[in-house]
């Protein structure tokens, strides 16, 4: 008879290798469980698109969990609260602009939205270069991330995808390697990457949104990775943009994928 800590041991090896196998291959890859990206990932995982989230840290949430320096609420304009509400994420109006929201909640909400929409999320998992073939970005080259950091020399495996979405948040670590590493131009105004500018909520909210877009064949930007791509204002703890970005990536990507 089997022992209980054998089951134990097949249940996990046998269902992680059937999810990751069965997302070798994606329509959408996702790097980084932020704002921006969990909410493209649940609206893409609705409207029928096969995603995967990768992200570096244990916990996704990017930077939601915190607050204003360490003060667990964050703040969004009214139409924002909307989209949360979508998720089942209780706001509190604030004023005639405004809802508090309880960032813990939020962060969660966010995770279990794309989880439940079908998004599957693979926690840390870092992705450290992408696949360009042809002129079109066609996939995610992940290592586990203490293998990472650790330093290890241990090569990558590759997962495919149609569309890639860098939510990597201020360093847009995959565009960096899109421009730094594959040497690619980009929709941007100098090609390349103009580097976040500094405090300014109302432009960076606005622009977050504006800088959304498809920036090279398969390759798309969202949240502060797209404001940091085409300079625009960083913003704090407010976090419309983020949402609304994450629905205007999805809605972009959508309609490509359709075409
Ligand atoms: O930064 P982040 O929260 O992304 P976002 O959607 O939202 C930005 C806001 O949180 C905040 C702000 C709002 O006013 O300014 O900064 O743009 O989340 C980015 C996630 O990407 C992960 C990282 O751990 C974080 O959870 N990440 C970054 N690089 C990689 C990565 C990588 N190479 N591979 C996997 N995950």
């Amino acid at each position: 008879m089997k022992v209980m800590e054998e089951t134990i041991s097949g249940a996990i090896v046998r269902r992680f290798f059937n999810k990751l196998e069965q997302n070798l291959s994606v329509d959408v890859a996702i790097v980084g469980g932020g704002p921006s990206g969990l909410v493209a990932a649940r609206d893409l995982a609705l409207a029928g698109y096969k995603v995967a989230i990768f992200e570096s840290k244990l916990a996704p949430g990017g930077g939601t969990w915190g607050g204003g320096m360490l003060m667990n609420e964050v703040v969004v304009q009214n139409d924002a609260a909307e989209i949360l509400h979508e998720f089942n994420i209780t706001t509190v109006p604030f004023d005639e602009h405004y809802h508090t929201v309880d960032s813990v909640e939020m962060a969660a909400g966010l995770i279990f939205g794309a989880r439940k929409a079908g998004a599957v999320i693979f926690n840390a998992i870092k992705v450290e270069d992408i696949a360009i073939h042809e002129g079109r970005v066609c996939g995610v080259v992940i290592n586990w991330n203490p293998v990472v950091r650790l330093d290890m020399h241990v090569d990558p495996i590759v997962i495919t995808c149609r569309a890639l979405i860098d939510g990597t948040g201020h360093p847009s670590e995959i565009i960096n390697k899109a421009v730094h590493k594959a040497g690619v131009s980009i929709d941007s105004p100098t090609g390349g990457i103009l580097g976040e500018k500094p405090m300014w909520m109302e432009d960076g909210e606005r622009t977050t949104v504006e800088n959304t877009k498809r920036l090279y064949p398969g390759l798309y930007a969202s949240g502060m990775a797209a404001n940091n791509v085409q300079g625009g204002f960083r913003m704090g703890p407010i976090f419309g943009g983020m949402f609304k970005s994450g629905r205007k990536i999805a809605q972009i990507i959508a309609k490509d994928l359709e075409a």
